[in-house]
């Protein structure tokens, strides 16, 4: 899906100048020249390794976030109130797997293994987003978890459609359609709650005091602070910084909030004319590092139980494995 347009010719654009590139500069050059040009880079362009790089950090990151995500919402399959609400949910978290394997497929075409993404991950060595370090204590996590975890998914993935590396950009226009619906019936599901008694709306206040300054982490560090975004975005790879994205998600959740009737846990959160967004808090940097560095609420309990799945999933890749070899004997024997 990923590989197709084998154009192996990649077009080298006249040189400007009296020293023309030459080798690995004239490579450069052509790489440079197709990013300029807003052409996206595939997976048998050449590329500088370091932005290869870049891209399997980002990309496996990301494909790690969507399969530890599951496990939040996962909690909750047995004990959703109704029927409708656990396939609702069911659907959504099977559609996290998927994008955990969209993901995948598109960091491999940058020739990393998958086996070896996922050993990153099982070790420590590769993180997953720090918002899935916190756990699901009521009903009500599930729809903020849609609401605002997926809204703010949404309002930082939307940008990477644009991704200047095509099969990341194009995995994500998928995943950006399926977290648009995540969002809707996130709000849809706290709706519901807000208009029944006075337990269920105490009990989404109480969810979405505990969420907002955790999603509002989720951005990532400040511009300042953020020691690969300037590159990402020479590179195409991001295009909104970390604290754009971040004023974009709150001014667009404010007036969501007022219309479902919970208020947002901050009381410098105020609409400033002059600058045309809301003004908000201070953000605690110490927590969101501490649940970076593994010491958040659930880190521990998260990598244990994706290790347990890994472990436990041992005979399905000893089988297919099996499986693959005895159908390329037999078609080896038919062939000969
Ligand atoms: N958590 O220099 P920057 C979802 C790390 S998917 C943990 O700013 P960058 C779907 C960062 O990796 C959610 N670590 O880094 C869903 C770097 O460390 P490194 C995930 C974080 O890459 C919904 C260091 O800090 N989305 O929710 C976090 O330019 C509901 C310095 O930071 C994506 O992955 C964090 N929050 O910007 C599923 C989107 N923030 O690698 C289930 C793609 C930063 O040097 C239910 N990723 N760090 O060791 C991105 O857009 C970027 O990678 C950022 C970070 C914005 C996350």
């Amino acid at each position: 899906m990923y590989t197709q347009a084998l154009d192996l010719q990649t077009p080298v654009p006249a040189a400007t100048g009296s020293a023309a590139p030459v080798g690995q500069d004239l490579r450069e050059h052509a790489f440079n020249a197709r990013l300029a040009d807003g052409q996206k880079i595939e997976a048998q362009d050449w590329m500088p390794e370091a932005y290869r790089k870049t891209l399997v950090r980002q990309i496996s990151q990301h494909a790690h976030s969507e399969v530890v995500g599951m496990l939040p919402e996962g909690n909750w399959v047995t004990r959703a109130p109704s029927l409708k609400r656990k396939a609702i949910l069911l659907a959504k978290i099977q559609d996290e797997g998927g994008h955990g394997l969209y993901l995948y497929s598109a960091a491999e075409t940058l020739g990393t293994p998958r086996e070896a993404m996922q050993q990153a991950l099982l070790s420590g060595a590769s993180k997953y987003s720090s918002i899935f370090n916190y756990p699901t204590l009521t009903w009500a996590d599930v729809g903020v978890i849609g609401w605002l975890v997926d809204g703010a998914a949404i309002m930082n993935q939307i940008p990477l459609c644009r991704c200047s590396y095509g099969p990341y950009a194009r995995a994500m226009i998928r995943i950006c359609k399926e977290e648009s619906f995540h969002q809707r019936q996130g709000f849809d599901s706290l709706l519901a709650m807000m208009r029944g008694t006075a337990a269920q709306r105490d009990m989404v206040q109480d969810a979405v005091n505990r969420w907002w300054w955790p999603v509002v982490m989720m951005f990532g560090p400040s511009d300042g602070q953020s020691v690969h975004s300037a590159q990402t975005m020479n590179w195409g790879i991001k295009r909104i910084s970390n604290d754009e994205l971040r004023q974009k998600f709150i001014d667009a959740t404010v007036p969501q909030a007022q219309l479902l009737g919970v208020s947002l846990p901050d009381p410098d959160l105020k609409w400033n004319a002059s600058r045309g967004h809301h003004d908000f808090g201070a953000i605690d940097w110490d927590e969101f590092w501490r649940v970076v560095g593994g010491d958040g609420p659930c880190n521990r309990e998260r990598l244990h139980a994706r290790r347990t799945a890994h472990d436990k999933g041992a005979w399905v890749r000893e089988a297919a494995l099996a499986h693959a070899n005895k159908t390329r004997a037999r078609e080896l024997g038919r062939a000969a």
